[in-house]
């Protein structure tokens, strides 16, 4: 069977608020986006993935829509939309809209109209439940601080927002609201989009009796009762059919706190629900006890003992995994699994190829391939993340100080993946001639795209490598995966395995020399196919990684 194509695509996901501005308020904008295109094709990515662009009160950066069927204004109209998919498919790259169904923002016409009465047609559109006992109906937490239900003075209910206030959720229970999130789908597909990333798709079915979390399974958030709930395969499902089949879509659900087993059952496509699906355990592993607001070190065995299950076990049931380490919600990986100081070229050469020789659909995060670092803010006036903020306070009433909540910030913040783009090493680091809505890092002047396109050792050659090389080798697209030397505390190599040979990956993970000696017995000629040393031995049975080394042979 012909394989489908995005088993061999790269996507770059585009967070255009920090982009590129062409119109000098300090907000990216899509004019901005396809003024970029020939950069991202340089790079040799198939398909972009747009953060929301409609229309909303921006609370959450776009996460929060009032109008599903608009461009907000500060990033365009609907002409220039369709001007940048022109622009995109002619450079033979395709565009996936980011849909956010679990939720809108109380601005949106649904809500206003559902909070006026509790008889009004659109009052079942979300989730309004009476106090319990004069208080929210269940003890469930936001994602982003304090419970997750308001209540509404005007028809005494309450109403669900599992993220910010703003955000109330959507009940999927109704078919009306099911329908007109097909309909909507579709009106974006016939304009020639070409797919879907699928905001928190997995929370969108709660149990219905809503019951209190009783806390025996941390983080004791009422998550356990929404998340893979019980009617989602059935919608997705549903979507689906009445969907993406209709017009072979490429699909990518946001899956929070998943289970391998429902991921497998997600994308397999004998289930006909999602094509693939991002799965967060792997940038979990810097929590501590299920709690992200901590400054705690990475645990770099269970990182690899997750990746590792989660290439084996999707491979054998027949699912598919989206490969990312960044997007606009994670700290900058170089600066949290790499050295975003001394080393910070070679480590994050040495995370590309770590996820980018993994069997899945790679996705880099605008700025991932000029390995920009985290923001480093040391005022919180810096800070502009709803979470963030709201973050702030509450750890500030468990008694934390101003300098230890700043430094979880400043590793874990959201926004320290949201800073501008840097382009080059002008004012504002060429993203804005005006003021930018977030502050630019200060190590823009190093770290940019003018700099990077000039040096043939930068990290953005290495990306573009990476991506031809998952177009020329089919083992890293079929191969199978085995994990070597599990309990090394400082290496992660593994193996592909196909017909058409074999890839042997090896990393050093750290910033100090490590002997690597090859497990077992492994015959074959090898070619050395990237690495992020000039001359890494050809010899790959027993070696000397140096710091955050990183090599692939080929074996046939
Ligand atoms: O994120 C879902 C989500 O739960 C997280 O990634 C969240 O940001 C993190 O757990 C907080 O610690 C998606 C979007 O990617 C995010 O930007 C939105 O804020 C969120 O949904 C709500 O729409
Ligand atoms: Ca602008």
């Amino acid at each position: 069977m012909e394989q489908p194509w995005w088993k061999k695509a790269v996507v770059y996901q585009i967070y255009p608020k920090s982009f590129k501005d062409t119109n000098g308020d300090g907000i990216g904008d899509l004019e901005g986006i396809i003024e970029k295109l020939d950069y991202l094709k340089k790079l040799g990515i198939d398909v972009i993935w747009l953060t929301p662009v409609y229309p909303s009160p921006q609370r959450d950066n776009g996460y929060d829509i009032s109008d599903y069927y608009a461009i907000d204004e500060t990033y365009g109209t609907m002409e220039i939309f369709e001007q940048l998919l022109i622009e995109a498919h002619a450079r033979n790259i395709k565009i996936m809209m980011d849909i956010v169904v679990n939720h809108t923002s109380t601005a949106h016409r649904w809500f206003i109209e559902s909070a006026s009465s509790k008889d009004n047609p659109y009052r079942d559109y979300y989730i309004w439940r009476d106090p319990k006992d004069g208080k929210e109906p269940n003890n469930w937490v936001s994602k982003f601080g304090g419970p997750a239900w308001q209540y509404d003075e005007k028809t005494g209910q309450y109403y669900l927002h599992l993220f910010d206030v703003t955000q109330a959720d959507l009940n999927w229970e109704n078919e009306k609201v099911r329908e007109a999130v097909y309909t909507m789908m579709k009106f974006w597909l016939e304009k020639g989009v070409d797919g879907f990333r699928l905001d928190v798709i997995n929370l969108i079915s709660k149990n219905q009796d809503f019951p209190d979390d009783d806390g025996s399974v941390p983080p004791g958030d009422g998550r356990k009762f929404y998340t893979d709930g019980p009617r989602i395969h059935e919608f997705l499902h549903e979507m689906n059919e009445k969907v993406f089949s209709k017009y072979n879509a490429m699909t990518v659900g946001e899956m929070s706190s998943t289970t391998i087993e429902n991921s497998i059952r997600y994308t397999n496509p004998a289930s006909r629900e999602l094509d693939m699906v991002f799965q967060f355990h792997h940038l979990k592993v810097d929590y501590e006890n299920g709690d992200k607001w901590t400054a705690a070190d990475f645990d770099f065995l269970a990182l690899k003992k997750i990746l590792s299950t989660w290439q084996t076990r999707m491979h054998k049931g027949g699912g598919w995994n989206a490969l990312f380490w960044c997007n606009h919600d994670q700290p900058r990986i170089v600066s949290r699994y790499g050295d975003d100081g001394k080393y910070r070229v070679e480590s994050a050469k040495m995370l590309a190829t770590v996820i980018h020789m993994m069997q899945g659909t790679p996705y880099i995060y605008q700025g991932e391939e000029i390995g920009m670092t985290n923001a480093h803010f040391d005022r919180i006036e810096q800070y502009r993340d709803v979470e963030s903020l709201n973050m702030y306070n509450i750890l500030q009433s468990r008694g934390k100080s101003h300098a230890e909540i700043m430094e979880i910030l400043m590793r874990k913040s959201r926004d320290n993946s949201r800073t501008p783009m840097q382009w080059d090493s002008t004012k504002n680091s060429g993203f804005t001639e005006g003021t930018p809505w977030i502050a630019v890092a200060s190590n823009y002047p190093d770290i940019n795209v003018e700099k990077a396109l000039k040096d043939p050792n930068s990290v953005f050659y290495h990306y573009q490598k990476l991506i031809q090389l998952r177009k020329t080798y089919d083992v890293i697209t079929d191969g199978d995966f085995q994990l070597l030397l599990p309990d090394h505390p400082r290496i992660f190599a593994y193996l592909r395995t196909s017909e058409d040979g074999k890839l042997l990956v090896v990393n050093n993970f750290y910033g100090e020399p490590v002997q690597f000696e090859l497990p077992g017995t492994l015959d074959g000629v090898a070619e050395i196919l990237i690495s992020n040393y000039p001359d890494s031995p050809l010899d790959f049975h027993s070696f000397t990684l140096r710091p955050y080394e990183s090599v692939v042979y080929f074996l046939t």
